[in-house]
């Protein structure tokens, strides 16, 4: 076991699936044999079939804070990330009454309320080290048109830019698309010409320039990192993810499990 568990933050626009992949990754880490923790850092969410290990709810509720603090749901979620960041400690305690190699966060289903305000950057740093990186949820939903891809890669690198950790791109509910579809989607992100082809496919009007300009920046800004193709209903590309972390925290290939089944005697 690593001295500094490897922490893992689920992020992505609102619906992109965040929650449940959680709840789908860490079934299958435990099937596999490797040991996770889960972390809801969510005050707002409701999904039932998935109870975290730590949960931000039992000292942030958001309709506490609506009522306490008169606001509706919008102003309290804003009110809410921010007391989050004032019990980050009591949080990270009862992180630390578990002995794990990986933890997985849940962030808040709008993704403003974590990758654009101050207190979650303090909420990072207090609850990981070195061993920290993200994972940025690509919604099929917008990621299929080559606009809407664009425009999700530069919130990726937006929230890659901020939070200074590597940060790996999956696309979900890969189910929910035609065959061939997911297919072309991580082409885009393989190789940007395909990606600027589409765009102008998508709208060869004068504007497309715009994009383009977009395109030349993701592409200084970072090499563009593979979209990997998931589903948690369907428990695809969980696998690949977790080499992926593996390989991201320099950890190789080694894909042996924590908890190996005793050998018999
Ligand atoms: N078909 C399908 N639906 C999914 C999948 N993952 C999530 N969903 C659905 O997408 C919606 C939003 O998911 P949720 O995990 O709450 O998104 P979050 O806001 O990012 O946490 C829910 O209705 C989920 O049931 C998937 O892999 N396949
Ligand atoms: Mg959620």
């Amino acid at each position: 076991m690593a001295e500094e568990p490897t922490t893992i933050y689920f992020t992505g626009t609102a619906g992109a699936g965040k929650t449940t992949f959680v709840s789908a990754f860490a079934k299958w880490l435990a099937t596999a044999g490797y040991d996770s923790v889960t972390v809801n850092l969510d005050p707002g969410t409701e999904a039932s079939s998935f109870e975290p290990e730590v949960d931000i709810r039992d000292w942030v509720r958001l309709p506490e804070v609506m009522e306490e603090y008169g606001l509706g749901p919008n102003g309290a979620q804003v009110a809410a990330a921010d007391l989050i960041a004032l019990k980050v400690f009591e949080v990270r305690e009862a992180l630390e009454a578990f002995r794990t190699d990986l933890v997985l966060v849940d962030t808040p289903g709008q993704i403003e309320l974590f990758a654009f305000r101050e207190s979650s950057k303090a909420i990072v740093d207090a609850l990981s080290g070195e061993r920290s990186l993200l994972a940025f949820l690509f919604d099929p939903a917008l990621a299929k048109t080559a606009s809407g891809f664009v425009s999700l890669l530069m919130l990726s690198a937006n929230v890659e830019f901020r939070f200074r950790r590597p940060t790996l791109n999956l696309l979900t509910k890969v189910d929910l698309l035609p065959a061939g579809r997911a297919e072309e989607i991580v082409g885009w992100g393989e190789e940007p010409g395909r990606l600027s082809d589409a765009v102008t496919l998508e709208s060869p009007t004068p504007d497309v320039q715009l994009s383009f300009e977009l395109l030349r920046a993701i592409e200084a800004m970072a090499p563009l990192s593979a979209l990997l193709p998931t589903s948690a209903k369907e428990g695809a590309g969980l696998e690949e993810f977790y080499r992926a972390v593996q390989r991201s925290m320099g950890g190789g290939e080694d894909l042996e499990p924590s908890h190996a089944p005793p050998e018999p005697e």
